[in-house]
Order: C-alpha cells, then structure tokens, then sequence
C-alpha cells in the first residue's frame, strides 16, 4: 500500500452550481478518505503561491481572477494512490474532451466557456500535494 494524501479544490464554477456535493461523493465512492474539509474565499496572495508554477503562462492571469470570483471548497483526501486516483478521476484539463465517467467530462460545460472553468483541481505528485496542503491547511 502507498497511503497518499492530496489536495483537492472545488472550483468556483462547481461550487456556484451546487456540484460540491456530488463532487466529493465520487471521491468518497472510490474509496477515498476525507481528511478535511472547509469552505474559503481564497485571497490573491494565496492563489498566487498555489499556482506559482504557471506565472508568465497566458492563462495565469485569467486562472487567478476566475479563483477569486466566488468560494472553493477545500479538501484533503487520503488513500492509495490518491494522488494519481483523483487526477483520474477528474479528468484531462479541457472539459471538452476529458472523457465521460469523469468529473470534468461529465459535469464540465462545454458551451464554449473557458478552460479554467474545470470544476476540481487535484495535486500532481507527492512534492506538490505537501506543498499545496501546506498553503491551504495553515492552521
Ligand atoms: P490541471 O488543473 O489539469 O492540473 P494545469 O495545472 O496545467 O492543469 O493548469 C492549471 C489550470 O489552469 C487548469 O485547471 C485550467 C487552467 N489552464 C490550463 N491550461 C490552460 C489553457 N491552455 N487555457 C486556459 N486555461 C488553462
Ligand atoms: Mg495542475
């Protein structure tokens, strides 16, 4: 067994559209583990050091604003693989062509809104779930 934990955030779109719940009981039915849990309205400073990797990028600037528009939900699951599970079961980063059964294919619109607006985000590797945990579970 390789016990994980990994950071997940509920968007704002998905939280705008009632879909935290629906969201969250996927992951739970896969078998993971809700470590913990809340609601924020994320500040500029924060989303700046979450998303310090894609600094310069095009989409960077859009990405942090539509961060701000509204709550996220944050979360931290804990399971096998977790890390690599829940990108999974998310789905590749363009709702338009992540695959049915996913979060983003099933859930994320595709009437032609932007890419950012992908419902969950979901740590990469070991390194970046300490990293993001750390920047969102302070206390
Ligand atoms: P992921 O969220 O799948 O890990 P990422 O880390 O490459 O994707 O990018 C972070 C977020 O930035 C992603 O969820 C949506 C947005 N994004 C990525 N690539 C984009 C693009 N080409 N155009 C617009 N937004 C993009
Ligand atoms: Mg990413």
């Amino acid at each position: 067994m390789s016990i994980e934990r990994t950071l997940v955030l509920i968007k704002p779109d998905g939280v705008a559209r009632n879909l935290s719940g629906a969201i969250l009981s996927r992951i739970e039915a896969k078998g993971y583990t809700l470590a913990e849990l809340k609601k924020v309205d994320a500040s500029r400073e924060l989303l700046e050091q979450h998303y310090e990797e894609h600094v310069g990028k095009p989409f960077y600037e859009p990405l942090v604003e539509f961060m701000l528009s509204g709550p996220v939900v944050a979360a931290i699951f804990e399971g096998h693989r977790v890390i690599e599970g829940f990108r999974s079961l998310a789905g590749t980063t363009d709702p338009t062509t992540a695959a049915p059964g996913t979060i983003r294919g099933d859930f994320g619109r595709d009437w032609g809104l932007k890419v950012q607006q992908n419902l969950v985000h979901g740590s990469d590797s070991v390194g970046s779930a300490e990293r993001e945990i750390k920047i969102w579970f302070q206390d």
